[in-house]
């Protein structure tokens, strides 16, 4: 490694775009040494952000050229095995955009590959966990100051999803953040997963039925609500409100400029995950890259966590057809000791 760390980001779309002007004007120690993306047009648009960058259409190249320290996979879910399988035997750090791989069966897979390895190389990037108020949260929970968590009231809704949004990605692509940042939040691991269907949004897409509420029962009995939303219209809210035995506390309300104008009081609300978490984006990828250079590799979610939640996203599936579904995970290999609820 030179100066600085070369990372590889491997997909320029919105994520990676993101991701590549963070790496290159937000944080330090890193730059981006190479775009991996065949889309001609959206790596040139890309390189064109991140001066000194190479252009490849895939990592094997990338990774044969020696232009990458460490990888950064923002493409979408099915398209990370493919990724992670040439990093990992390249040896290379990875920070991987959620969810790990898109089941349980590949899931694995990549933890039994990188147990071949001398130590965890993977961070998976659930960045609600770097965000100020939710780490505010997970405190206050742990001190107990308001009394043992009984319910957690969580809401997510977004204003509307691409063409390529499909039923099973209420759960998989979006849902996934509250199936780990919940067990973190508390402490405890899910046990079982239930969906309700209220009555549906008629400004959904036709292939989409919802909202859908996702009750999570965790091991420790607390129950969490989600009210998992696409077709808002209004704008992008995540917030939560956690009932404990003394009082109550919420996060992710509208903050910035309050206005009184012509009878009216207004604050603005994000329209975008990239801004609604671009501090915890930018928390997450700097942490990641000092765990980096000074050879702990990881410093959040590891891939054990990754697993767990593939599991929880796998109950929540099954659960979109009715029932509750149980969850049982096995036991955590040592490999992955120093990770899990406690990072
Ligand atoms: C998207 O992929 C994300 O990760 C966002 O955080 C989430 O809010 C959204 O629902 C997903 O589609």
């Amino acid at each position: 490694m030179g100066e600085q760390l070369r990372v590889g980001v491997v997909g320029a779309g919105m994520m990676g775009a993101d991701h590549v002007v963070r790496i290159q004007k937000r944080i330090s120690g890193a730059r981006v040494g190479a775009i991996i993306e065949p889309d001609a047009g959206r790596a040139a648009a890309a390189v064109a952000t991140a001066s000194g960058a190479q252009a490849f259409t895939r990592v094997e190249d990338a990774i044969e050229a020696g232009a990458v320290d460490a990888v950064l996979i923002a493409t979408p879910g099915p398209f990370h095995l493919p990724v992670l399988r040439p990093a990992l035997d390249a040896r290379l750090p990875i920070l991987c955009e959620k969810p790990l791989t898109p089941d349980t069966a590949t899931a694995w897979e990549v933890l039994e590959h990188e147990q071949q390895l001398d130590r965890p190389h993977i961070q998976v990037g659930f960045m609600r966990r770097f965000d100020a108020e939710y780490a505010a949260l997970r405190e206050l929970i742990a001190t107990g100051d308001a009394g043992e968590l009984l319910m957690l009231r969580c809401l997510h809704r977004n204003p509307s999803v691409s063409d390529s949004y499909t039923q099973t990605m209420l759960i998989t692509d979006s849902v996934v953040h509250e199936f780990d940042v919940v067990p973190w939040l508390a402490g405890s691991p899910v046990r079982s997963v239930e969906v309700k269907h209220p009555r549906r949004n008629s400004l959904a897409p036709d292939r989409l039925r919802e909202p859908i509420l996702v009750l999570i029962e965790l091991e420790n009995g607390v129950l969490v609500d989600v009210e998992m939303s696409v077709s808002v219209q209004f704008g992008y809210q995540v917030a939560a409100e956690a009932v404990f035995e003394r009082g109550i506390a919420r996060i992710g309300q509208p903050s910035g400029l309050q206005q009184w104008r012509d009878a009216r009081f207004s604050v603005g609300e994000h329209v975008s995950y990239t801004t609604r978490f671009a501090a915890a984006y930018d928390t997450q990828v700097q942490r990641w890259v000092d765990a980096v250079r000074d050879g702990r590799l990881v410093d959040g979610p590891d891939a054990w966590d990754g697993y767990l939640v593939a599991l929880s996203c796998e109950a929540g599936v099954k659960a979109l057809d009715g029932g509750v579904v149980a969850v049982e995970a096995p036991q955590r290999p040592d490999f992955y000791a120093s990770g899990g609820l406690a990072s």
